[in-house]
């Protein structure tokens, strides 16, 4: 059975902070967890690049919307996937693909007498992206309390207050469609207040999609972004097999737009309704939501550097309230890690295996306690009702709950004392106690799957299991299914204990060479021509010398340094071929790897293959450079496709 579900799609004016990776990694936790239940789960996700917000970021660094979009989608990207999050489409918003959705979509609205031409004259957002009736021009916003803009425009406004009674009749039907239940009475009593019709295209903006019936017109961008759900997996013919969305993962600032618009949108362009939005909290750092407008926002990767990404799904997952808002801190997170993981779970399984190889030569005999039976089978269903529910952190208590039962199952029965011990039962009782901590080790790890896969994993292959654990699903959850005779792996520590200040020190210096990195990705570049930028004249050629060259436009996936080569940087470009090249250039001095993520670069495409420092080199990438100076990339003024060909 299927089940489709989304994350946000982010805004692409500035580069990914732990607030879009909390939401992804939960988006990714639920993606595992279905597949275990036996749905076949689609997530996607993806990034918002149009409208004015986007528009003034990438004026502010000195580049063209595209362009910028183009860098900053492909670093959350990049980013997704250095973290090993999982998603099966990751739409953008500047997709023609989408483009093409957002007519349809209003056409249907439109056709249907929900969409009309009027006027606005008044406040206006620029960081909300909306019109504010409330207030006069000047004031702040009531919801993000930054300073309105005064506009006046002729728009093309939707039906909004046509869907007043419709809507509270959905959310009486469907009592589950918003998650939680203190989030979904908001939303109610918004609702209840009656109202007001939405401007949904705007004049005064180049940068969006234009409107299939007014030249100089762009969609609003709630009503652009949320489309890209069905874009997402349409195809050509919106909206597509899976259509609706069993899920919408947001934060809760959102909601009202995943909540109100977007179901009016739907039920105006006669479309089936999504199923639910569940609307979590805010990551707050120093009491404050953590947001790339405040400044005050951490990243993932320093800490999956120092700790491994694990810890830190964990660490949000079972320290937050899933819905509600929580404190991020740095000596929480450790906190967490060495109780919960290095001497809980993970002093559970060095502990058992060690014990398995000591007393049993490495196999774990398949017998177990009936009594621990018990609390494994309460436990687990605990731990699937909760996490089904989205209850994360009550889903991980249950779950260690098993754990504690059987830390203490173990000092009671002294397996130390039993290996020993001459008595008639002493074989068999050591025999039970060391399956069944094996047994619910092995359970422990299904469920712990979809929240820290890799640590799962690791534990799984140490107790010897041959199927992958992601082949495991919640029918393998019963009790007394470990299979006898096979010897356990290799006994690795999976959670080593950290040393908080050193621990914390490092991944506070890693943030800054992130942010330093960051900032470059981001920040304007002044490039001023030296005076002697004029080369030497080359002889002249024929045009059928130059043909022969086959440059074409690339556009940067990854890059990385070669160890003990300060010069050269390790690139992956995708020039439109199945394949992405792999290119060494001697770039490094110039280019930080992050700053390149994203850039679209020339590169000479049909260079014979040649080895630097082991890796092979197929193609160099095109850079204007003087002799001692530093190397500049060429690049491009207006956007052009990946795999163009320069002639
Ligand atoms: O709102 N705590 O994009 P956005 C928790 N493009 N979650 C956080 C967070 C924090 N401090 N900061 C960000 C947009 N998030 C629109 C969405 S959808 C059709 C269009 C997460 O880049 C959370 O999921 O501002 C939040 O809703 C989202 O990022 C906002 O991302």
């Amino acid at each position: 059975m299927k089940y489709y579900f989304t994350t946000p799609i982010y805004y692409v004016n500035a580069a990914p902070h732990i607030g879009h990776t909390y939401t992804t990694l939960a988006a990714d936790t639920i993606k595992r967890f279905k597949r275990q239940q036996g749905f076949e789960p689609v997530l996607t996700t993806g990034t918002d690049e149009h409208g004015q917000k986007v528009e003034r970021s990438a004026e502010a660094a000195g580049r063209t919307p595209q362009v910028f979009a183009d860098m900053v989608s492909a670093e959350f990207r990049r980013q997704w996937d250095a973290l090993g999050l999982e998603y099966d489409h990751y739409i953008r918003t500047t997709d023609p693909r989408h483009h093409k959705t957002v007519q349809w979509l209003f056409e249907r609205c439109l056709k249907n007498g929900y969409a009309y031409k009027g006027s606005y004259t008044g406040a206006y957002c620029v960081s909300d992206e909306r019109y504010v009736n409330e207030v006069e021009p000047g004031q702040n916003c009531p919801d993000c309390g930054r300073p309105t803009e005064s506009v006046t425009e002729e728009n093309y406004f939707f039906k909004l207050s046509a869907f007043t009674e419709r809507l509270l009749e959905l959310y009486e039907r469907e009592p589950d469609f918003i998650r939680p239940e203190a989030r979904r009475n908001e939303v109610l009593s918004f609702v209840r207040q009656g109202l007001q019709d939405l401007s949904i295209s705007r004049s005064n903006l180049k940068w969006g999609i234009p409107l299939p019936v007014e030249g100089n017109q762009v969609f609003y961008v709630w009503f652009d972004a949320l489309t890209s759900y069905i874009t997402a997996i349409a195809g050509d013919n919106p909206p597509g097999e899976l259509w609706p969305a069993d899920l919408h993962l947001v934060g809760k600032e959102i909601l009202r737009f995943h909540a109100v618009f977007w179901p009016a949108f739907l039920m105006a362009a006669d479309l089936p309704l999504p199923k639910r939005i569940f609307a979590h909290g805010w990551l707050l750092f120093d009491n404050e939501k953590m947001s790339k407008s405040r400044g005050n926002m951490l990243r993932a990767e320093p800490i999956q550097k120092v700790l491994g990404f694990d810890a830190l799904r964990y660490y949000l997952l079972r320290e937050i309230t899933f819905g509600q808002d929580g404190s991020f801190s740095y000596d929480a997170l450790i906190t967490r890690y060495n109780a919960d993981l290095a001497n809980g779970l993970g002093n559970l399984a060095s502990r058992t295996l060690t014990m398995v190889n000591q007393y049993r030569a490495g196999v774990v005999p398949a017998t177990f306690d009936e009594a621990i039976g018990t609390v494994a089978k309460q436990a687990v269903e605990a731990t699937v009702a909760h996490f089904d529910a989205l209850e994360f952190s009550r889903g991980l208590e249950a779950l260690w709950s098993l754990l504690s039962a059987v830390d203490k199952f173990i000092v009671e029965q002294a397996p130390w004392k039993l290996a020993r011990s001459a008595d008639a039962d002493a074989a068999p009782r050591l025999d039970a106690t060391l399956g069944t901590a094996a047994e619910a080790l092995r359970l422990a790890c299904i469920l712990l799957y979809p929240v820290m896969p890799e640590s799962a994993g690791k534990i799984w292959a140490q107790l010897g299991m041959t199927t992958p654990l992601e082949a495991a699903r919640h029918t393998d959850l019963a009790w007394g299914h470990y299979p006898g005779g096979q010897k356990i792996g290799d006994i690795v520590g999976v959670f080593p204990r950290i040393d908080a200040k050193p621990a914390i020190e490092k991944i506070v210096a890693l943030e800054e060479e992130v942010n330093a990195a960051q900032a470059q990705l981001l920040g304007k570049k002044v490039e001023a021509a030296p005076e002697d930028a004029v080369a030497p004249p080359s002889p002249k050629i024929e045009i059928d010398d130059f043909v022969k060259v086959d440059l074409r436009v690339g556009v940067v996936l990854s890059a990385e340094p070669v160890k003990g080569a300060d010069k050269l940087l390790h690139l992956k470009v995708d020039i439109a071929e199945p394949e992405p090249r792999t290119i060494v250039a001697g770039i490094a001095g110039a280019y930080a790897p992050a700053a390149l993520v994203g850039r679209k670069v020339v590169i000479v495409a049909n260079l014979q293959p040649r080895k630097l420092r082991g890796i092979q080199s197929n193609g160099m990438i095109v850079a204007g450079s003087l002799e001692g100076g530093k190397p500049v990339l060429a690049g491009f003024l207006e956007d052009i496709p990946i795999g163009a060909r320069l002639k």
